[in-house]
């Protein structure tokens, strides 16, 4: 961390720490631990701090404070808590978000940065003096699972214990690993700040600012408390591990990873890139299957094979919709006593509701507006919604029933696909499988768009160019980013299937093509391509499933019929659309990708013919029956 320069850390944080917090940072030997700590409480300036070991007793602690502060309230049910984050802080904030960019390096025009040091004095600034009469919070975790190759360490300096309380949930303890560290710098540092407070939520939102120090891997993040711009170890680290892995040789990637269930008890792994609230968790915690985790991954190439970790151990879930029928595994984690954060939910009488759980909900209760009644308006005249609409929860995967055996495996797993997946109205089928590696990188993973969610603030519904649905955490120039993923490749013996999944295809009249369930299917026939055990037909765009096939799987996963005609329209070759896709994206590319890799543009130019070839035999909309075999 860049301070102002602290000669003896050691004084400092004796002084400030008192006997037995200092008794218990003192076993991590590490001088550029103790510098940022020093220097984190020289600026923040807390009443008092507290270090959080691994051991039961300090994270009950957090856990308590949380309540203690008011920051949570306990619920009816044991083990769960709410939190609310203010009003307008209810989502990634994008725009404020930046990297720190040290003279000489130039990360491209698609990614928001500024100078660094205009950008630290700024949020040095907001950070000084913060935690006047709070309590400094520091906790060490370690990202992938302990004791392996993929293992980074982390500490985190927060003022807040939801912060705080909600990464207990969701990273693997790491002060024990971080002793292991010795004196090395190669741990990434996260300082947060709720800044002023206002009742229990920040109140400075106008100053909410995220600056990623990608000179020093540092994170700082302040006036916010939303756990996307709070808690470090999730998006802020993932952008720090994006040029870790440009360095070393790997992927740091927003993706889940989970194991589906073959034939005759066979595990066959996937990880899955889609942007946020476009069915990644809920195709990770499919029925049948099992999840490793649901958001961020990293893949690493050993002994010529793709393997891959969850950097969490818990999900910080979006919980619109999650109800008995579409999400039956979380919800039953939800209903039941255990340790669950709800944010954003509306509460009554100690009970949460949100939007899409397949109950009514109350006129009235507590939610991110205060005392909330149906048909209140905002200080803007708007409606407020009883739930905020990215209003999640926050779990450890420990309680889920359907965690795979391996999820902590210091090895990770092998995976036999990649799967990329958007928010699409017009373009990609149901599912597809790319003709080789580079082909999925092009087409599918670096032309990924997908329509505005909630997830993120500003307007819904806006198609957006997501590349491997990292965009909102590439660190790098995306050319770069895109050659690393080209490279890949040739680091395996043989290098998992690409495939592109949509979810939300719609038919002329803006009706949903596909069901919810569907997913099941379409992830079925992928395990089973990898394993080479069904054949496919050859698209213009990719290599698309046989209607039998289909048609078996349906009857087989989800005891449906599915019908030809439910096959054609899905799985038409839309060629205007597609073409119009491979230009909007290449021309993105040519303006504002200056690196882009050329294999890049010939890719593009080659599925572009195919296309027009394809119109030209069988029209715009060619049927799938008409497609070659593979
Ligand atoms: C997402 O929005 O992609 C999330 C939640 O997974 S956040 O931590 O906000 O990134
Ligand atoms: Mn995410």
């Amino acid at each position: 961390m860049q301070g102002k320069g602290n000669s003896n850390p050691g004084s400092v944080l004796k002084a400030r720490l008192g006997p037995d917090q200092y008794a218990k940072l003192a076993r991590i030997e590490n001088t550029r631990l103790h510098a940022f700590l020093a220097d984190a409480i020289e600026l923040c300036r807390p009443e008092s701090v507290f270090i959080c070991t691994d051991a039961p007793e300090d994270i009950a602690y957090v856990r308590g404070q949380a309540v203690v502060t008011s920051e949570e309230r306990s619920l009816a049910m044991e083990g769960h808590t709410v939190h609310f984050d203010g009003y307008f802080d209810q989502a990634r904030d994008k725009a404020n978000t930046r990297y720190l960019l040290p003279p000489g390096v130039d990360l491209g025009s698609s990614l928001n940065s500024i100078d660094r040091q205009e950008g630290l004095s700024e949020v040095r600034g907001f950070l000084a003096g913060s935690m006047k009469a709070r309590e400094m919070i520091v906790r060490f975790f370690c990202l992938g699972p302990t004791k392996s190759a993929f293992s980074i360490s982390g500490v985190q300096v927060t003022d807040s214990f939801y912060v705080a309380h909600s990464e207990d949930l969701l990273f693997r303890p790491g002060f024990e690993q971080f002793k292991s560290i010795g004196d090395s710098a190669g741990f990434f540092r996260v300082i947060h700040s709720s800044g002023r407070l206002k009742g229990m939520v920040s109140a400075d939102v106008k100053k909410r600012r995220v600056y990623i120090d990608i000179a020093d891997d540092c994170v700082y993040s302040v006036n916010t408390q939303y756990a996307g711009n709070t808690v470090g170890f999730k998006k802020l680290a993932l952008r720090l591990a994006i040029r870790k892995a440009d360095r070393e040789g790997w992927l740091a990637e927003h993706m889940f990873v989970m194991g589906a269930h073959g034939p005759k008890g066979r595990v066959t792994y996937f990880s899955g890139a889609f942007p946020s609230a476009c069915g990644k968790t809920s195709t990770a915690m499919l029925e049948g299957e099992t999840i490793i985790g649901d958001d961020v991954a990293y893949l690493r190439p050993i002994d010529g094979v793709a393997r891959a970790v969850n950097v969490e151990r818990g999900i910080f879930g979006i919980i619109r919709d999650v109800n008995p029928s579409d999400d039956p595994l979380i919800n039953e984690v939800l209903s039941r006593p255990g340790e669950v954060i709800f944010s954003n939910v509306l509460v009554k009488d100690g009970v949460p509701y949100w939007l899409g759980m397949g109950r009514e909900l109350p006129a009235k209760g507590m939610n991110f507006s205060g005392e909330w009644f149906a048909g209140k308006l905002d200080a803007d005249g708007n409606e407020v919604p009883p739930a905020h609409k990215n209003a999640r929860y926050t779990v450890a995967l420990a309680d889920l029933a359907n965690l795979d055996p391996l999820a902590d495996d210091p090895a990770g797993v092998p995976l036999g696909g990649i799967i990329y997946g958007g928010r699409d109205s017009d373009c990609w089928p149901p599912v597809q499988q790319s003709f080789d590696w580079t082909h999925g990188v092009v087409t599918m993973a670096a032309s990924l768009e997908s329509e505005t969610t909630s997830a993120t603030l500003g307007q819904e519904g806006v198609r957006s160019f997501q590349p491997m649905s990292n965009l909102d955490f590439v660190s790098l120039p995306l050319g770069r980013y895109m050659q690393n993923h080209l490279d890949f490749a040739g680091k395996m013996k043989a290098p998992p299937l690409v495939f592109a999944v949509n979810y939300f295809i719609r038919g002329r009249d803006g009706q949903y093509l596909t069901d919810i369930h569907d997913k099941a299917v379409w992830l079925k026939w992928m395990e089973l391509r990898v394993h080479g055990e069904v054949a496919a037909l050859r698209g213009p765009t990719g290599l698309i499933p046989v209607y039998d096939d289909l048609a078996e799987l349906f009857r087989r996963v989800l005891s449906k019929e599915y019908t030809r005609e439910q096959y054609e329209e899905q799985f038409k070759v839309r060629v205007r659309e597609s073409v119009a896709k491979m230009e909007r994206i290449s021309g993105l590319y040519r303006a504002q990708v200056a690196d882009t890799p050329e294999v890049f543009f010939r890719v593009v130019d080659d599925q572009v013919a195919r296309l027009r070839e394809c119109a030209g035999r069988h029209g715009d909309y060619a049927p799938p029956g008409l497609l070659p075999a593979e």
